[in-house]
Order: structure tokens, then C-alpha cells, then sequence
């Protein structure tokens, strides 16, 4: 490792003074290599949620929605035909591909006599499938109320609401690997956001919730569930964490102050240090983690004229060099990444962009041309399995949500896990 990061820095010594020599001025110095292409431009705003080298989506062809498997030179593979509905959520890793659905029941009779069918509160199903070759099953026959989903491997993890009571605020995590479901967590309080590699995950939990509601923590634990870590419990909120190795990277508000000042804190199992990967005086979420990289989605840029500017930044572990991905125009959605390639939603245009770092001969990011603004085309609203319309996160960084089960009256403080929420 040691002889990796030498290498790295005599790369970029050279390459700055080459840039200064070669232009004769000093154009801003980049210190990690990106090379920036669009990917593919999809019929709607998508998820790239990326694994290996393949981006899994939603896509709306044909009147339907669809889940569908695309690799990095845009072979494409339809996975699944989703009819009316976007599924909501899902996640990709491993070759397995998991959603939560809900199977709408009709019920009542209209006061006219006449058999309208009237949506009623139905089953929800954790269903899963691999993506290549395998058969789809469902992961628990429980069918109550379930939110937040992750997969990877053989594991299945979601958020589950079956102990859910008034008196009893536990809502807990609950793990299939494939043959059968276990409990993962019994402790008081809402669990959400699992993301799962390798045989290993972490969560957002509220257990210590309980002087300050909004008091959520991020814990670790291995799979099917042995030995819980607690990996921050600082006492202000935190959330949506992610994993690689020992590094669990989240989005912090220990520096909000009440606010929107969220940032980016790193935690090392192997060396137990904290670092602060971003606390810039703006809103950052969504990081990811993969090998030496974060990617997170940034706000630093938004000002009065570009009001959704939203943009992408990278940090290098082991040099703490931070840059930019994109700091393009308008709202770029938060960042998938995976091995060296980090991929997002750009409602600028309406395409799915891909940015390669390192390994090119080209140093500076080659940016896509994309012209003027144009108005991609895009659904009036996006609905989930449940006919609920979904809309877009927005800086706020706290979501007010009722329990949809709509027995329990108490708000839940949270952020949704994923880049879209009900609105
Ligand atoms: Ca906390
Ligand atoms: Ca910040």
C-alpha cells in the first residue's frame, strides 16, 4: 500500500508542473484522475444503484416500469417487468436484487350499492431475486408494514414494523439469507437505512432516542447477526450509512446547530479514528464508500441564481485529498459508487453519467457536451407500488412521517434512505 500512495503522489507532482508547463497558467489542480461520460439517457429520473460492473434501474418503457441490468458499455438486459408500478424501495448488490412490495386488496361497497373496488390497506411482500438466472421468492411470509431495503450476496436485510404497538416502540431489522428470516435487533426504538456488504452491515438506529427524539446513531453488526458495534452515538442526529471493510462513512449533524449543516464523518474498525471527511458549512449526504473513495452529494454551491445546484465531491482515505466529481449546473442527484466508478442522475438533462477514476491516460475530466439545458422528458410524478407519489429529496435534511400502518398517531423523526420519499 505504502508503495501505492508514493507512486500516486510522484503522478500527481508530475502531472501538476506538466499542466503549468504546458498551458503557461494555473488551471485549478485536480489531484485525483476522473474521466466523466454519459451513460445512458433514461425515460424518467432513475436510481443507478451500481454492483460490480453492472447499474441497476427503473426505467418506464412501454407503458410499464421496468428493472433493468446495464453494464458499463451499455449492454442492457430487461430483469423485470414491473407493470403500473415503481418499486419502492429496492436495492441492488451481488447479483441479487430485493424490493419491498405491496399488494393492493379491494374492499367495501359503495354507498350506491355498486361494487367499487376501493383500495384498502393490503400485504406487504420482501420479495428477492437474482438477477442472473434465478427464480423469484419471497423473503418472509409476515405481511405486515416494511420499509428500507438492502441487499448483497446472500443477504436480504429491511426495516420491519410486526412488533410495532403503541406501548411498544420497537421497529426492528429482520435478515434473510436466502432460506429462511431471522430477527436481527431487539432493542426499543426505529431501526431504517441497513446497507449490507459482505456478510456485514450497518444501520441507523434510534435506541438511545430517548431524551432527544432525533437523537438516531449508526451501528454495525455481522451477518446473520452476530455481536452489534455501536459505530457512532453521539448525541445529535446521524444517518445513512455505508460500508466498505472496516470504514463506515454516514452524514452527521453534530455541526448543525439546529440547521441544514450537515456533514460527512468517517470511522475506521481497524484503528477506531474518527475523521472528518467534509464539514463544510453546507449540506452533505448520501456518502458512499468504496475502497480508498467517498463520493457524497453536495450543496456548497447553491446560490441564489442556481438554487438547486446540487453537486457530487470525492475524498481520497488515504491522501484526505477532497475534489470535485461535478459541479455542473442545476441538480445532479447523490452518487452510486463501486470500484473506481461513481455514477448518478443529472436532472439537468435528464441522463445517467458515469465518472472513471483513475486508470485513463487523460488527466482532466472530459466533460460530456451537453449544450443548452434542455427540457428532458420527464413524468408529471413518479408513484410507488402503492400508488403513493414519490418526489424528489430536497436539501431539507429531517422528513416528518407518520407510520403508514395509521394506528399509531406518533411522528417519526427520519431521512429517507433513498434519493426518493413519499410525498
Ligand atoms: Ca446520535
Ligand atoms: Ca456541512
Amino acid at each position: 500500500m505504502t508503495t501505492i500512495h508514493v507512486n500516486l503522489h510522484i503522478r500527481r507532482i508530475i502531472l501538476a508542473l506538466s499542466i503549468i508547463g504546458a498551458a503557461g497558467l494555473s488551471l485549478p489542480a485536480s489531484a485525483i484522475d476522473l474521466s466523466v461520460t454519459e451513460l445512458f439517457d433514461p425515460a424518467i429520473a432513475v436510481i443507478p444503484d451500481i454492483d460490480g460492473s453492472g447499474i441497476m434501474y427503473q426505467d418506464f418503457r412501454e407503458g410499464k416500469y421496468k428493472f433493468i441490468s446495464r453494464d458499463l458499455t451499455a449492454t442492457e438486459e430487461v430483469i423485470r417487468d414491473n407493470g403500473p408500478a415503481y418499486m419502492h424501495p429496492f436495492d441492488f448488490g451481488g447479483n441479487l436484487l430485493a424490493w419491498i412490495e405491496y399488494k393492493t386488496t379491494y374492499g367495501g361497497m359503495s354507498k350506491r350499492g355498486i361494487d367499487t373496488p376501493v383500495p384498502a390497506d393490503g400485504d406487504y411482500y420482501v420479495k428477492v431475486l437474482e438477477v442472473s438466472g434465478g427464480s423469484e421468492t419471497h423473503a418472509t411470509s409476515d405481511v405486515g408494514y416494511k420499509e428500507c431495503i438492502a441487499a448483497d450476496g446472500i443477504d436480504v436485510v429491511w426495516t420491519d414494523y410486526r412488533h410495532y404497538s403503541a406501548s411498544d416502540t420497537t421497529i426492528e431489522l429482520y435478515y434473510y439469507d436466502g432460506g429462511s428470516e431471522s430477527r436481527l435487533t431487539n432493542q426499543q426504538g426505529y431501526k431504517a437505512a441497513p446497507m449490507v456488504r459482505d456478510n456485514a452491515m450497518v444501520w441507523q438506529d434510534y435506541r438511545n432516542a430517548t431524551s432527544n427524539q432525533s437523537n438516531a446513531d449508526i451501528f454495525y453488526a455481522t451477518l446473520p447477526g452476530v455481536q452489534e458495534e455501536e459505530i457512532c452515538t453521539e448525541g445529535s442526529y446521524q444517518a445513512q450509512p455505508c460500508l466498505y471493510g472496516d470504514i463506515i462513512v454516514w452524514q452527521d449533524y453534530r455541526n448543525a446547530d439546529g440547521g441544514d449543516n450537515a456533514d460527512i464523518y468517517m470511522y475506521d474498525r481497524s484503528s477506531n479514528d474518527v475523521t472528518e471527511v467534509c464539514t463544510d458549512a453546507s449540506y452533505q449526504a448520501h456518502p458512499k464508500v468504496y475502497g480508498d473513495y467517498i463520493v457524497w452529494h453536495d450543496y456548497r454551491n447553491v446560490s441564489g441564481s442556481d438554487p438547486e445546484n446540487a453537486d457530487i465531491y470525492l475524498y481520497e482515505i488515504s491522501t484526505q485529498d477532497e475534489q470535485e466529481v461535478t459541479t455542473k449546473a442545476g441538480y445532479q442527484a447523490p452518487p452510486y459508487l463501486y470500484g473506481n466508478n461513481i455514477v448518478w442522475y443529472d436532472y439537468e438533462d435528464g441522463k445517467v453519467y458515469r465518472a472513471e477514476i483513475g486508470g485513463t491516460s487523460a488527466r482532466q475530466a472530459s466533460w460530456p457536451s451537453v449544450g443548452a439545458r434542455r427540457n428532458a422528458p420527464q413524468p408529471d410524478a413518479i408513484y410507488d407500488f402503492r400508488g403513493r407519489k414519490l418526489k424528489r429529496m430536497r436539501a431539507k435534511g429531517l422528513v416528518l412521517m407518520k407510520n403508514p400502518a395509521g394506528t399509531v398517531k406518533r411522528r417519526l423523526i427520519r431521512e429517507a434512505q433513498n434519493l426518493w420519499n413519499l410525498e
